[in-house]
This record gives structure tokens, sequence and C-alpha cells, in this order.
């Protein structure tokens, strides 16, 4: 894809980055006697006051009204694909990991022939029997060989173009992140690409990402939709091509995502009910945390820092988020009634790993109505011990990450719902 910046130049949105994550933090009240009292938007009361009565009910009126608001107030519009788009398998090899995984990396083009920009897919899936498989998807931060050392993945030019002929440090530097092998022999595939390929992380991003490229075909202004809701977007587009490969079962993906990609991917299974599962990893702020309580970071302390991830009506919030008319608990009452898994981590109280619990908590509401059980308790439960039935959680010991402890969590989970 296009765009030729100077290291020096991304260095210095790098530093100005760090410091101004560091300025909000110290700014952040993460002292819990200060949250203060707030009220949550009812989820299940209507615009004119009625009661949701059933499933049915929230299917038809209120589960539109609150999507609409969070596309209205946060996150902006969430297109359909282009016309034009189209894919193709650009490497393929079936004999990966021991023998036990084939590898495929595809080009998903988003225009008319193959000048047009494209995002490169990674893809692992295990060689068992003739069966179609399911899938572990999320984007990554640093490019799609930084997620394993495996020397045959490709870099893009684009990826080098930004960051220059680095390509040896970054590879395989996220693996922790991304336990390939582990998938494979618990049947999973897992399918990746670099949320960069969507847009740039920061307030220009835009203007060489797919937001303005797309903006005819896709017939939505630039500022109709922020940043996190182009990477949700790309995961949406990333599951059409899932759903044209014959060895995989498009019934049975698991959208995942760390931080400000498991926003996205909260955004992306919102809009897109092809995602069977959802897994919010230490998402926070504009993810699964509550954003009335003011613990960690805040409406204006992400809007300030990261003015480029959601629609700026949202900043309109910034000093009176109680006037917001949805709270992040209804974000994910929108993944009802599929099986949701939110993770918090101990040292990452910048996400508010209580607020992450009780938004949880509350969307269970939802899932009563369609006679599932949510977490079935009130109290957090302690480190590194999942509880919950079709909504889970835990908090996890360690740092903001996403680790293979929590992998094993959603690999379980998703082992009992598709019943593996
Ligand atoms: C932080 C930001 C969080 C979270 C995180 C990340 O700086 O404040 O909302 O998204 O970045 O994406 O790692």
């Amino acid at each position: 894809m296009r765009i030729c910046s100077t290291l020096p130049y991304l260095f210095s949105i790098f530093l100005s980055t760090c410091t101004f994550v560091t300025i909000a933090q110290t700014n952040g009240n993460l002292d819990e006697s200060k949250v203060g009292q707030y009220t949550l938007p009812p989820l299940l009361v209507k615009a004119d006051g009625s009661k949701v009565k059933n499933a049915a009910d929230w299917e038809k009126s209120q589960r539109p009204y609150i999507l609409k608001q969070f596309a209205e107030n946060v996150y902006g519009r969430f297109p359909g694909k282009p016309a034009s788009m189209h894919f193709k398998v650009i490497e393929e090899d079936n004999k990966v990991l021991k023998g036990k995984a084939t590898r495929k990396q595809i080009r998903i083009f988003f225009g008319e022939g193959e000048n047009s920009p494209f995002t490169t897919v990674l893809l692992y899936l295990p060689n068992i029997s003739n069966k179609k498989v399911s899938v572990f998807m999320g984007l990554n931060f640093e490019g799609n060989h930084s997620i394993d050392i495996d020397s045959s993945i490709l870099i893009t030019d684009y990826w080098l173009r930004l960051n220059g002929k680095t390509d040896i440090i970054v590879r395989g530097k996220q693996n922790r992140r991304w336990p390939v092998e582990e998938l494979i022999n618990h049947g999973y595939g897992v399918v990746t690409a670099w949320y960069k390929d969507f847009e740039q992380d920061y307030d220009q991003g835009w203007i060489s990402g797919l937001r303005s490229s797309l903006a005819e075909s896709l017939s939505i202004q630039t500022a109709e939709w922020g940043a996190v809701a182009i990477w949700g977007w790309g995961m949406s587009r990333i599951m059409d091509y899932l759903e044209t490969d014959a060895q995989v079962d498009p019934a049975k993906v698991v959208i995942t995502g760390h931080s400000r990609l498991g926003k996205a991917a909260l955004w992306a299974a919102a809009n897109d009910p092809r995602f069977a599962i959802v897994v919010s990893n230490n998402s926070g702020e504009g993810g699964a945390a509550l954003a009335r309580r003011n613990y960690g970071e805040t409406v204006k302390l992400i809007n300030d820092v990261f003015p480029h991830w959601f629609i700026d009506k949202y900043k309109t919030y910034n000093d009176n988020v109680s006037l917001l008319p949805v709270d992040q608990h209804m974000l994910l009452a929108l993944m009802a009634p599929r099986p949701l898994y939110v993770a918090s981590a101990t040292e990452d109280q910048w996400a508010d790993p209580k607020g992450e619990f009780l938004s949880a908590l509350y969307a269970g509401e939802v899932y009563g109505l369609y006679g599932k059980k949510g977490l079935g308790t009130k109290v957090m439960p302690p480190p590194d011990q999942s509880v919950g039935a079709t909504v889970r959680y835990h908090i996890r010991t360690g740092p903001h990450d996403m680790v293979l402890f929590d992998w094993l969590e959603y690999i379980k989970f998703a082992d009992v719902h598709f019943k593996k």
C-alpha cells in the first residue's frame, strides 16, 4: 500500500504518544474510593419508557436502537464490503509445523485489479481429516511476521516502507501473543492481519488509510467512522474470505482482540453476527469497561490521546459522560446470545478490570432473555480463576498483554461452545 514516511517522523509520533500516555496515565484515577456514583442507562427499557418483553422484542427494536446509538455517538458507521473486493491466495504450504498444519497467505484487494489497496492475511489451519475447522481471528500490532519466527511469513512492502529493513528484529517478536502451534494442537486454525494495513495508528492516519481510499466505493465520509471502526471492519472482510475457504467452518469463527484491537473486535462482532464467539482481552475504555466508572482511562483521556479512534461526537461527552446514551455493558449485550469472554489483568488497572467485570455482569440481562446464564456471580473472581457460563470472565495475574494463560482459557471456552 501507499505512503512513504521517514523513520524520524515515525519515531517522533512514537515518542509523543508515549509522553501523552504517561501524562494521561498519571492523570487517571486509580483509587476505588474516588470512583463516585453513576447511573447506567437501562438495557431493557426502551426510549419510549416501555420494557423489552422478550428476545424477539430485543432483536426487533432495542438491539438495533442500541447499535445505532453506538454508531452515532462512539464508533461511527460500519459499512459493507466494496463491490470489487476480491481475494488471491499468494502462498500456500500444507506441511508446516512438522506437517501438522497448512499455512496460507491471502491478499484481500479492496478494489479492482492488483493495484488497489490490500491487506495480507496469514492463516494457519490444522491438518485434521476432511473436516472444516474452527478458527480464531485477531488483528496483530506489528505485522504478520511478528507473530511467529516462521521465515516464510511475508513482509508486505507497505510494512517495509513504514518501518525500514528492521524485519529481522521484528520476526516472531510478538509470538507470546500468538501460540500458533498450541492452537493447531487443539484443532483450531488461526487467522490474522496487520491492523495498520487498514489505517495507521495516529491522528492523521486516515489520510493514507482505507477510510480515505475507500470513501467513494463505500459511500462513506472519512469523518463518519473512526480508526477503531475501520480495524473492526477489516475483521469482517477477513471473515468474507474465510467464508470462501473450503477448509474453514465459517460458522465457527472466534473473534479476539487485545486492547485497542479488543475494542475493534467488539465493535466488529456487534455489527457482524457471523462471529460465533467473542473474546475481549484487556480492551478497557471504549471496549469492555464501563465508561461511567471514573477509574483508569476515561472518555476524555482516551479522546485526548487518541483523537482518531472514535468519531468527533464521542468527544462531546469528554466532560459529560453521564449524557452518553449508552454504556459499554450495552455493547457487550449486543453479543448475545453468542458466547462472550471478557478478560482483564491484575496489573492493567488502566483498563479498569472491575469496570470490565461489571460490564460483563450487567450484559447478562440480555442473555437472560434467551434463557442463557451470564456470569452467574456478582463477585469478581480471584486472579487466574475463570467464572461464568455463556458470559465468562477472568483476571489474569500480570500486565496488559495476551498470553498463553489467556489463550488456553479461550480455547477451553470455544471447546465447550463448539462441543469439541
Ligand atoms: C493504551 C490505551 C488503551 C489501550 C492500549 C492498547 O495506551 O490507553 O485504551 O487500548 O493503549 O491498545 O495497548
